[in-house]
């Protein structure tokens, strides 16, 4: 995470840095609606962006996944910009995507890792995560280096459409260069999520909420556990929960609620109230100091505080940690796991 911030925030300029993409800030800022395509975590990775371009750009965005955008047929109009996200820059869903909505007219931007690789030579303009190597199958830092060059991009194009104001885009450029040493700080309850992890070795489901930006991070926690462990796991937006899946929920359902201190805060301890009345065991996601969770929940994991704006760079980190702890302890092998392929060309 470190490598793919170092050297990207400037002290008053979210652009300098966003490599092939500063030619096309402008068109970015002008741009009347974003689709955004990806596959698997990358995808998740787009649903952040969603809000961050939303909140702070004020500019429309749809998130799509590429393996299902071919299947229809999608309505890219003029103007419509297309931002491309892959790890590998190899994925064959994506690269299909990309030629579909070239044919009707839209700009591509690409966010990669693999420099030269076939999605970022099929783009328009891009800028590399330059993550390095992922050495593991299942994305990791990619997911984090990904949501910072989204954030930037969203903070370019606001910049330039002035819908945020001066102090909070310095802000937010301040808190993008202390996420490393927070994330560093997360680290520090490895032992911790251990522990948690060994209580759970064995539960056979696992069910991820979250809020607003956490929601993605909800899906993504979901998707790692699944990929390495091969435990069933499911994401949903934590008020999603009493349409369906509250009906899973009993003392063998563990349920990872992410309840940083955010705008929801309120409404997320009360989805979890709605979990501890049926008996499931909460592991939550709690801002540093938060003394009232601890109190309700049976697990917490703390992160400190950011910005809600950037908090699934956070957030997702014990999520990882979680679900490489489970995989380890069930023999399996993290680094390759049964079934999936690195890049998914075919
Ligand atoms: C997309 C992806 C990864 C996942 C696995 C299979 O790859 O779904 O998110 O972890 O490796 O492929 P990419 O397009 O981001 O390279």
């Amino acid at each position: 995470i470190a490598d793919s911030m170092r050297g990207r925030v400037q002290a008053d300029d979210a652009t300098l840095q966003l490599g092939g993409l500063r030619d096309y800030l402008d068109k970015l800022a002008k741009s009347k609606r974003i689709v955004i395509i990806g596959c698997g975590t990358s995808w998740h990775a787009g649903l952040v962006a969603e809000y961050i371009f939303e909140e702070l750009a004020r500019i429309p965005v749809e998130v799509e996944y590429a393996s299902e955008f071919r299947y229809r047929n999608p309505i890219i109009k003029e103007g419509d910009i297309v931002i491309a996200i892959s790890q590998s820059g190899e994925t064959a869903d994506t690269l299909a995507a990309i030629e579909l909505a070239k044919s009707k007219g839209a700009t591509i931007f690409g966010v990669c890792n693999v420099v030269g690789s076939s999605i970022a030579r099929a783009t328009d303009a891009g800028a590399y995560t330059h993550a390095g190597p992922e050495i593991g199958v299942a994305s990791t830092k990619a997911f984090t280096a990904q949501v910072t060059v989204l954030t930037l991009m969203a903070l370019a194009a606001a910049k330039r459409k002035g819908t945020i104001s001066d102090s909070l885009f310095r802000q937010l450029l301040a808190e993008l260069e202390s996420i490393p040493a927070k994330v560093e700080k997360v680290l520090q309850a490895a032992d911790k999520i251990k522990e948690i992890a060994y209580i759970f070795t064995y539960a056979r489901n696992f069910i991820y909420l979250g809020r607003g930006l956490n929601f993605p991070v909800a899906l993504e926690g979901a998707l790692k556990l699944k990929e390495i462990s091969y435990i069933h796991a499911e994401g949903y937006p934590a008020a999603e929960m009493k349409h369906g899946p509250i009906a899973l929920i009993d003392e063998d359902m563990p349920v990872v609620v992410i309840a940083t201190k955010d705008s929801s805060y309120e409404k997320i301890v009360s989805n979890i109230q709605e979990v501890k009345a049926r008996k499931g065991r909460v592991i939550a996601i709690t801002t540093e100091g938060d003394t009232h969770l601890p109190g309700i929940v049976d697990f917490t994991i703390e992160i400190p505080k950011v910005h809600e704006v950037l908090v699934p760079l956070v957030s997702v980190v014990p999520l990882q940690l979680l679900a490489y702890d489970i995989a380890v302890m069930r023999g399996r092998n993290v680094d390759q796991p049964r079934n999936l392929a690195k890049s998914v060309t075919v």
